[in-house]
């Protein structure tokens, strides 16, 4: 494609694809005045972008290339959006390593469909099998990666989840209640005390029933501060500050000096209930919110707040019994503003801020106002001293708003259009995605001077940089995450792949290096070497430490079960034969719980587990575990069974038969193996 065609045709994408760009073009004609015809400039700089091939370099390859048999230099856990998923890659190469189930079932390994991971996904609105994954978070030690683990929001059913990097395993999921669209989540302070969740939509507190245009009055929005165990990594709810109704975006915790203080951005500060593409873009300025945590774990322990009935799903994931629970909590700690001074204050940002972010000295938070034609910068230093003298221009219900000019460190001047998130490379400089003008701008912390600018392919979201919003970043490679890819892969249908691509950051320059497609849509990502997390892998589990309820500790433990209509088999799977392999005396109406153990006690030896006609999923049993399928007996005839995991030569061989006999039918209940001869009743001496 001629350089011009492709300018033409993605200008033709920028106007066509999303109505989103267009209206975010009008509310900026609107605001922008200096700027003559915004969309006459969007389509300028889209314009300018290079044509990919030529913005690639000839040692690019060299960069990316990890000879076969060699690992990445870092682990990228990348959030999969409407995937409900996490996915890991190793970078530089930009391999797919795993994919992570976390608020999405998964039938690759039985995820939310085996009775142990069952309730994981459990919610006061009972299972819920899929939510919106935005953003990530490794676990900190003194504002560095400690390769613990991971947390994870989930957007549209508030949760949020903490991965265990032992096992790559979702540990525990924590609902939030007087949330929704819980966004601005699950950024975490210097030493993971918190995990933050706040609420995008406003919503009435304890689920009143009100008439939507009372959202003045009666809509909330929420900072839920969520406690991590030092030792454990569970989560609880210590406390929740309420806050006016707008929407909170995002957040970042403060470091070093700012390490009590947590940032959070927010838009419609307006209190638009109603078109928010127009009505939540009046104002000049939105704010960030600057939360004092510290302040408010004090208020939480002197009793300044109050227990307010709530009803929210606390699920953890238990490594002994290896099982989920579903926990209903019933309350939760609410801080109100009102009762508790120099708790929370309010920074005036223009204009609808998205990303907030903090630099690696904790001295500069980026508010990223997806509508401004400028990057903010404020001073830590400075907000403390406006703190202090009082430089207040009022306050937003009740709560004092700093004045702008009090609390700015400066503004980086036209850096380009609809700045979204920032990430550092601990070097002083900065990195903001720019959505519209589909590129990434570098600029200096101390000058604020834009230094380097380069396209990216297609409407960039995210960035990020390994370690970048952490006290000591990385720094060698920035990723973007981009929205769209255009042209940019084979095509594959309606729905074209998303896609992140690879920068050298070591330069001066910013040099693209690779592109990869991702799964589902990216929004934030986290990267850490990988020596933090490669050492320390679970390789199987214990199996004399596997206290699950069905557990089969050897092939002379395996059995069947009946108990009315509930028929529990006991069956165990090592290379190559599970057992039992024959089972009879199975009637229509029964329930038929398999449960597997996999006798395996080395690593990488999972073996499956399928069920014709099953109406749930596979089950992917690791070395030393017990996972259990429920099958309906819903129809009379023999049921192959087998494993699906390719796990040895005779791994073909790997199978047996169930019976399923007529209702009333005298088939006596019966199952054995060729290697373990046995029969119920001997089984049941
Ligand atoms: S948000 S770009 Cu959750 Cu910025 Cu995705
Ligand atoms: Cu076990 Cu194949």
């Amino acid at each position: 494609m001629t350089m011009r065609a492709m300018c033409l045709n993605l200008c033709g994408i920028m106007t066509v694809k999303t109505n989103l760009l267009i209206s975010i073009i009008n509310v900026m004609k609107k605001t922008m005045l200096m700027l003559c015809s915004v969309a006459a400039i969007v389509s300028m700089q889209s314009c300018k972008m290079k044509s990919a091939d030529s913005a690639v370099e000839g040692d690019a390859a060299a960069k990316v290339y990890v000879a076969p048999g060699k690992y990445d230099e870092f682990y990228n856990f990348v959030s999969g959006g409407f995937s409900g998923q996490v996915s890991v890659y190793g970078l530089p190469s930009g391999r797919l390593l795993k994919v992570i189930p976390v608020f999405s079932v998964n039938p690759e390994n039985g995820y939310g469909y085996s009775e142990e991971t069952k309730a994981m996904l459990n919610t006061t609105n009972g299972a819920i099998p899929w939510d919106d994954q935005h953003h990530l978070d490794l676990s900190q030690t003194n504002g560095r990666q400690d390769g613990r683990w991971i947390f994870a929001n989930a957007n549209n059913t508030p949760r949020v989840a903490r991965i265990d990097l032992k096992t790559f395993k979702t540990s525990e999921i924590l609902q939030i209640p007087n949330s929704a669209g819980n966004h601005s989540s699950p950024f975490i302070t210097e030493n993971t005390e918190y995990v933050v969740a706040g609420t995008r939509f406003s919503v009435p507190l304890g689920d009143a029933d009100v008439p939507i245009s009372s959202f003045k009055k009666n809509f909330r929005s929420t900072a839920s501060f969520i406690s991590v165990d030092k030792n454990t990594g569970h989560m609880n709810i210590a406390f929740q500050i309420v806050l006016p109704g707008m929407n909170l975006d995002l957040s970042h915790a403060g470091k070093g000096p700012s390490h009590d203080w947590f940032f959070f951005s927010c838009y419609n500060t307006e209190q638009a209930y109603t078109m928010l593409e127009v009505n939540a873009s009046q104002k000049d300025k939105d704010f960030i919110v600057a939360v004092n945590w510290k302040k408010a774990e004090e208020y939480a322990k002197a009793g300044k707040g109050h227990k307010m009935p709530a009803s929210y799903a606390h699920n953890t994931f238990d490594e002994s019994t290896q099982k989920a629970t579903s926990v209903i909590e019933k309350d939760v700690l609410v801080l109100d503003p009102k009762d508790c001074p120099d708790m929370v204050y309010m920074i005036p940002c223009p204009k609808s801020p998205h990303g907030a972010d903090v630099d690696p000295t904790g001295q500069y938070i980026v508010g990223s106002g997806k509508l401004a034609a400028l990057i903010p910068v404020f001073s830590f230093d400075k907000i403390t001293k406006a703190i202090q003298d009082k430089q207040f221009e009022g306050n937003f219900y009740g709560i004092p708003v700093i004045k702008y000019e009090a609390a700015l460190h400066g503004e980086v001047k036209k850096p380009g259009l609809g700045p979204l998130h920032t990430e550092f490379d601990g070097k002083g400089n900065a990195y903001t995605s720019m959505f519209l003008s589909s590129e990434v701008v570098k600029w200096k912390l101390s000058d604020l001077q834009v230094v380097d600018r380069v396209p990216t392919y297609y409407s960039v979201g995210h960035l990020m940089i390994p370690g970048g919003d952490t006290k000591n970043p990385a720094g060698k490679y920035l990723v973007a995450y981009n929205k769209i890819t255009k042209d940019r892969y084979l095509p594959t249908g309606p729905e074209l792949c998303q896609s992140a691509q690879l920068y050298d950051i070591s330069g001066d320059k910013m040099k693209l290096l690779l592109d990869f497609p991702t799964i589902g849509e990216p929004h934030y990502a986290q990267a850490c070497p990988a020596t933090l997390i490669k050492d320390q892998q679970v390789k199987f589990y214990d199996i004399s430490k596997n206290h699950n309820e069905y557990v089969s500790m050897g092939e002379k433990k395996a059995n069947v079960v009946r108990n009315g209509n509930r028929v529990d088999v006991y069956m165990t799977a090592i290379r190559s034969h599970l057992v039992p392999d024959n089972i009879e005396g199975v009637f229509v109406g029964d329930e038929v719980y398999f449960h597997v153990t996999n006798l395996e006690q080395d690593w990488d030896v999972p073996h499956g587990f399928a069920v014709k006609n099953s109406t749930g999923a596979d089950l992917l049993i690791m070395p030393g575990e017990t996972l259990t399928m429920k099958f309906d007996a819903n129809k009379q005839g023999i049921y192959p069974f087998y494993c699906t995991d390719f796990c040895s030569a005779l791994h073909q061989e790997m199978s047996g038969y169930l019976r399923v006999s007529a209702k009333g039918s005298n088939v006596p209940l019966k199952f054995g193996s060729g290697v373990v001869a046995t029969d119920v009743a001997a089984n049941n001496k």
